[in-house]
């Protein structure tokens, strides 16, 4: 049955006059016509008057109106703007806040260090990025298990399980909030590449044959390196890195706590030792820093969480200069008694790595087993890795009063300072567990495998107040080594570098870690050492800089090429299987060294041009940093998902260092920083 029609409603019927239907277009026609015939001819010629006049004014408009509905508009203002900041001067250090404003943006107090730092700001520099940016795309955030310190967990959802490469992040769209002040689209628009990073993880294509002979590459194009531009707007330089520590912590936070890395890409974690790296790597970076939050919640998870019995093995050497160093040195920051008895039992732990027949420590010990041996394939160890975990051990002897810590080091030392198989004071790679002999002799070189050896001997040499003479012999001899078979210059722009020898052949090939050698030289010029130290330190830090500026991102390759004659065209070469970039310190690492014994400000500008670098090309929009694959594109720099513990311990601390105008912040007469950029103290001399 059908419920009965409602009749609470007026229905109405229109009809025309003369019967016709209401839409007869040809009425409608025939009715205008007459009624046009009804005018008088001044009514009529009034009326086409006036529409012609609106025909002109509607032409004279159409092409803003096209303009704005194409969206050209803004990219060719954007494309003058570039062309009109690029001819700008280079950026001055111009400090515009007054001391009372300074003091307010102060970090937290030192207590061990003195005063506290003030910020110094300077004139930022602007890339072309950033106007074309001034309405920032839609943002593309990931969901993903989160993770974090207890009671700031979001969603609940943790998961413990290390996410594979490959897994796909679930995208959403993010509106962009309405109301944002200019700071916060400030921060969207530095990100903005790092959304571009997000939506393409593509692995990096094989290289096509052109970029194969890239060794053949066409001269170095200025107008592909990354510009310094400059803008009327200041920026404090020291904030934009504890910006970008903020982010990069964030990112770990949520989705890596208590683990050894993010992987920022795919919101997860990677674990190497199981022992916090990043965490614990960062901990002195948050107090220089002075983000005080940070410190007391990861300070938390040291006492609460961290715990070294536990059946894993770690690798001695990083985990020294990491997880020891990094204890250490919060300890003489902050005062903390907890982190020296977290450094005496790690210490303890690691000891057992130095029982070989040689005394030359294996490379792995089982810190909850207490067993130690060599890599499965080999009985040698690395030469660097031996000689690269005194300042450390050394260190927490002097802390407990316990001798057996140095004594094993300084055990290596001796051995290695009697070795016969040296060139000159360099060094090869390898030495044997058992025989203590060197192995795999005839390479040398200032990179991987050998690098931190020659650091070391100047800094345990400072550390212990220039007594051991051995020490500094073995240093100076090394650098004399260095000059005579390693320095050579590039052909086109006369760079000065670092390369390799190879069974009595040269390599004009330098790894970017050979880049510490600028900032150890300087150090050792600083110290009475000879003045020709730092004029090959000047020199080689411009060949670092130079890695950077030559490439179209602004970073520098893992590994240069340098051409060696003048008809070579460029003077850095990457080959395609070395085109990452890691997150690397040791170019900011030497700037802050050479900007502390010269005060030349141009080697703040480079780590700032650095820093823009890292945030337009590896910053990951909700958070973290990331390798990249390829350097020489802008376009898909390929992020590999992982934010290696030393961009938190030791990059943006040398960042920070490098723009501070307080030289007592770490003063370089009072601290000498391990190879993992963890402060330690200078010993006090003791009376003779
Ligand atoms: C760090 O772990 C240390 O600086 C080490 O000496 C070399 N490699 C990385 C940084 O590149």
């Amino acid at each position: 049955m059908y419920p009965p029609a409602r009749k609470d409603f007026i229905s109405l019927t229109l009809t025309d006059p003369h019967g016709h239907n209401y839409n007869n277009g040809k009425h409608r026609r025939q009715s205008c016509w007459r009624k046009w015939k009804q005018l008088s001819r001044l009514q009529r010629s009034l009326i086409l008057l006036l529409l012609a006049l609106l025909l002109i004014v509607g032409l004279l408009s159409y092409p803003s109106i096209s303009q704005q509905w194409g969206g050209g508009s803004d990219r060719d203002e954007w494309l003058d703007l570039t062309d009109r900041e690029l001819n700008q001067a280079p950026p001055a250090v111009k400090p515009v806040l007054g001391v009372e404003a300074a003091k307010a943006l102060a970090p937290m107090p030192v207590p061990h260090l003195g005063p506290a730092e003030v910020p110094d700001t300077v004139a930022e520099p602007k890339g072309p990025i950033i106007p074309i940016l001034a309405k920032p795309p839609i943002q593309k955030k990931t969901i993903s298990n989160k993770r974090g310190p207890p009671g700031t967990k979001k969603d609940g959802n943790a998961s413990d399980v290390v996410a594979g490469e490959n897994q796909e992040p679930v995208v959403v769209q993010e509106e962009e909030e309405e109301g944002r002040e200019d700071e916060d689209k400030e921060k969207k628009i530095v990100s903005w590449r790092g959304a571009l990073i997000e939506a393409e993880q593509a692995t990096e294509p094989p290289p096509s044959a052109a970029e194969k002979d890239d060794a053949a590459a066409a001269p170095a194009d200025p107008a592909a390196t990354v510009p310094l531009e400059v803008s009327t707007v200041k920026v404090d330089r020291l904030e934009a890195v504890r910006d970008a520590f903020r982010h990069a912590w964030k990112g770990y936070r949520e989705h890596a706590w208590g683990h050894d890395e993010l992987k920022p890409i795919s919101k997860s974690f990677g674990e190497w030792f199981g022992l916090g790296l990043t965490l614990i790597d960062s901990l002195d970076t948050m107090w220089i820093l002075g983000l005080k939050e940070e410190f007391e919640e990861a300070k938390n998870w040291v006492e609460k969480e961290l715990t070294f019995n536990k059946n894993v093995d770690v690798n001695l050497f990083e985990t020294t200069i990491r997880v020891l160093g990094g204890l250490l040195s919060t300890y003489h920051l902050s005062g903390d008694q907890l982190f020296l008895e977290k450094a005496k039992d790690l210490g303890s732990r690691l000891m057992p790595a130095f029982k070989t027949p040689s005394k030359i420590p294996f490379s792995d010990v089982n810190i909850g087993k207490g067993t130690a041996h060599p890599p499965r394939w080999t009985s040698d160890s690395t030469l660097a890795e031996v000689t690269s975990i005194q300042l450390e051990f050394r260190e927490l002897s002097r802390l407990t009063q316990e001798p057996q810590y140095q004594e094993v080091v300084d055990e290596v030392m001796k051995l290695v300072h009697k070795l016969p198989g040296k060139h000159d004071g360099l060094v090869p790679m390898f030495i044997n567990t058992n025989s203590g002999q060197f192995s795999h002799k005839g390479v040398f070189t200032l990179g991987a495998r050998a690098d931190s050896y020659y650091e070391y001997l100047l800094k345990q040499w400072l550390q212990g107040g220039k007594t051991e003479d051995d020490l500094l012999e073995d240093y100076l001899q090394a650098v004399e080594g260095v000059k005579k078979h390693l320095v050579k210059q590039t052909g086109p722009g006369r760079l000065t570098f670092v390369g390799e020898l190879s069974h009595g052949r040269f390599n004009a090939k330098m790894d970017h870690l050979v880049c510490f050698l600028p900032g150890t030289l300087a150090l050792g010029a600083h110290n009475g050492l000879p003045g020709d130290h730092m004029d090959l330190a000047v020199q080689l830090i411009e060949t670092c800089h130079q890695m950077y500026t030559q490439m179209e991102t602004g970073l520098s390759p893992e590994i240069a090429h340098f051409s060696l004659q003048a008809s070579d065209g460029r003077d850095v070469v990457v080959k395609p299987a070395d085109r990452h970039n890691l997150l690397r310190p040791e170019t900011v690492e030497s700037l802050f060294y050479m900007f502390r014994f010269t005060n030349d400000t141009k080697y703040r500008d480079w780590g700032w041009e650095i820093l823009q670098s890292f945030n337009k090309y590896t910053k990951v929009p909700d958070g973290g940093y990331t390798s990249i694959n390829n350097v020489r594109d802008p376009l898909n720099p390929g992020p590999r998902d992982k934010m290696e513990s030393f961009f938190l311990g030791e990059t943006l601390k040398y960042l920070y260092l490098l723009f501070s105008d307080d030289p007592e912040l770490l003063s370089l007469d009072k601290f000498i920083f391990n190879t993992e950029a963890h402060p330690l103290p200078i010993w006090p001399s003791t009376p003779k």
